[in-house]
């Protein structure tokens, strides 16, 4: 098997090498896992971002875990689009409790000719406050994805979700490759592209393996992969699916770092169900970056004083803090200087 040293990326994975990750003893899983991570990253530097849910539910596509869809019978309740001062005020807070990122996220299958102006003003006023913009309005065509780059967009969230073989157990309105196609649209932009998934949603192993082939195997590793531990909510078809063993979350979190040596691997949604010590594995295995606050979208987060216990307890520091410390701005090349120092 050729395994990645972080010098030369590879985009050619198939099943039977990934499989054969997973299946390494923890300690050489980890290992491999924590040695690329340390060759690429500091890894005592934890980035945060901030969720906003900046058009909350009713949405026309299926989704079978989300608590937003119209197919659903959730308690949720909806709320139409929010204004730009409401988006400024929660940024302002967003960035006053430490996270450099802020990302809105909107209930659409894709953005509406009358909302999408609105968003573009959203996206301007936050990269007014000094901070990185990143949006997931779902679908997107390639005149949008140009307007979203000139209003100065830094990262497009849009999830693969699963395995094109499990895919459709999960979502029914929309096909693996319309999401392709839009990851495709961002990444010929120039827009930071942020894509991943969701885990315990009831999928096997081998979905995992094809799920994180399909993200390395794309001509560009995303920027950023989101790993969500799925928040099961009442009322969708997902509520009472098997949960992942947490083991088996670390592993998979160890190798998305070893596929994609240099991606901000993103330890997202499911924090809160997560121990303090089964976090800390997931850092070791590679994960730098988490969403903070007490909400994500539309349900809990884990809250910002746990968070700041834990980082406190693990000597990490965040992304801010590393960049108010060392005068630099740029999380990346900040982060990968302070690894090969
Ligand atoms: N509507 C847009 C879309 O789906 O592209 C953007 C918002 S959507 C909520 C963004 C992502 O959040 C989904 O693709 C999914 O990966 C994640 N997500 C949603 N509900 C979740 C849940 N209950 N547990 C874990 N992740 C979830
Ligand atoms: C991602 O991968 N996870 C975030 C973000 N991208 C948009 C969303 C998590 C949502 C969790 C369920 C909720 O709060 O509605
Ligand atoms: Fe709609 Fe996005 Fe939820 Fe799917 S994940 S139902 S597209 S809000």
């Amino acid at each position: 098997m050729t395994t990645q040293t972080g010098d030369e990326l590879r985009h050619d994975w198939d099943i039977s090498e990934v499989q054969a990750l997973f299946e390494l003893p923890l300690n050489d899983l980890l290992f491999q896992a924590h040695s690329l991570h340390r060759a690429n990253f500091d890894p005592n530097t934890i980035q945060i971002s901030t969720l906003l849910s900046i058009k909350t539910g009713r949405c026309s596509e299926d989704c079978g875990y989300c608590s937003q869809s119209a197919h659903h019978n959730t308690e949720l309740e909806s709320e139409a689009l929010l204004s730009i001062d409401e988006v400024v005020e929660a940024a302002q807070k967003a960035k006053s409790e430490g996270a450099d990122r802020f990302c809105m996220g909107a209930a659409w299958s894709r953005p509406n000719k009358r909302d999408f102006p609105k968003v573009l003003e959203m996206i301007k006023a936050v990269k007014s406050l000094d901070m990185e913009s990143c949006v997931t309005l779902g679908m997107l065509d390639s005149d949008q994805v140009q307007k979203l780059k000139e209003a100065g967009l830094d990262y497009y969230n849009h999830n693969l979700d699963t395995s094109p073989e499990f895919y459709g157990n999960v979502i029914s309105t929309r096909t693996f490759q319309d999401r392709i196609d839009t990851l495709n649209n961002v990444q010929e932009a120039g827009i930071n592209v942020c894509s991943g998934g969701i885990l315990g949603m009831g999928e096997e192993r081998k979905d995992r393996c094809s799920l994180l082939i399909q993200l390395a195997n794309m001509s560009k590793h995303p920027d950023s992969v989101p790993i969500n531990m799925l928040v099961q909510v009442e009322g969708t078809p997902l509520f009472g699916a098997d949960e992942i063993e947490p083991l088996e979350f670390v592993r998979t979190v160890a190798v998305a770092r070893i596929m994609m040596p240099r991606s901000v691997v993103r330890l997202s949604a499911g924090r809160e169900e997560m121990s303090d010590e089964m976090q800390a594995m997931c850092f070791f295995a590679g994960a730098n970056s988490v969403f903070y606050g007490e909400r994500l979208l539309t349900t809990e987060g884990a809250s910002a004083q746990a968070d700041q216990k834990l980082f406190a307890s693990l000597g990490m520091k965040t992304s801010l803090e590393k960049k108010k410390a060392c005068g630099t701005k740029s999380e990346h090349s900040e982060q990968a200087s302070a690894a090969s120092a």
